[in-house]
């Protein structure tokens, strides 16, 4: 299988690091998104018309969509990661859904986003003051969602079990980073990413994002 993906990518993380912890071969193909390697042919013709990654390829079955990708490889390799008992599976499914269309909205298209990358910044100061103060409000919401009634007391996303969703939502709300925020405002959210920050392979997943980060220059909005 072949994973079209890049470092700096909040989706292909999860990615990266899911195959990585579980000894997943998979071809890695890095589609430069800082030279827009994605908006030329190939890619943006033949592999993603999106023009994003991450894409999987499987033989002649191509996927997209980054919480499909990370499901379709759990269950190709019968991952105990990506329980099959059916309220356990829902559980896992609902954190992801969640991830994807309420907090990475706010947080990561909102908030950090248009402050890291110069083709997310709105045309006008004011467009850009008005998005970043709309998310930031709304961010900081989902974060306290997060911290108090997802996570909790417990270590991980769906309770004392490590599952996809964590590798999921790890990479997303890690995000935070680059606008130097700590998160210190959500102890559990903290301790839930000080989790998994354990893992042998988040160090070598997140070091080009970490190093981007480290490069931006000014002050930022933060959660
Ligand atoms: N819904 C897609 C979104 C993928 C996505 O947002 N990819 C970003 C990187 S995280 C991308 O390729 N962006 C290209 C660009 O901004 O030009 C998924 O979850 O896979």
């Amino acid at each position: 299988m072949k994973l079209y993906y890049h470092p700096a990518s909040t989706t292909s993380r999860p990615l990266m690091l899911f195959a990585a912890e579980s000894n997943i071969p998979l071809e890695m193909q890095v589609v430069d998104l800082f030279t827009g390697e994605h908006y030329q042919p190939p890619f943006a013709e033949g592999v993603n018309p999106n023009r994003q990654v991450p894409v999987l390829e499987d033989g002649d079955f191509r996927l997209t969509e980054s919480a499909t990708i990370l499901k379709y490889l759990a269950v190709k390799t019968k991952s105990p990661l990506y329980p099959e008992e059916l309220k356990a599976r829902a559980r896992v499914n609902e954190r992801i859904d969640w991830i994807n269309t309420q907090l990475n909205r706010d947080l990561c298209y909102g908030l950090v986003y248009p402050q890291a990358f110069p083709h997310h910044k709105r045309p006008t100061d004011e467009h850009q003051k008005g998005t970043l103060a709309w998310a930031k409000e709304r961010a900081a919401g989902w974060l306290s969602v997060l911290d108090k009634h997802i996570i909790g007391g417990n270590d991980y996303l769906c309770g004392s079990q490590i599952t996809i969703a964590d590798y999921y939502g790890a990479s997303f709300v890690n995000t935070a980073a680059i606008i130097g925020s700590d998160l210190s405002g959500y102890p559990n959210i903290q301790r839930w990413l000080g989790n998994m920050k354990k893992l042998k392979s988040w160090g070598k997943t997140f070091e080009v994002v970490e190093g981007f980060a480290a490069s931006l220059k000014g002050s930022f909005e933060k959660v």
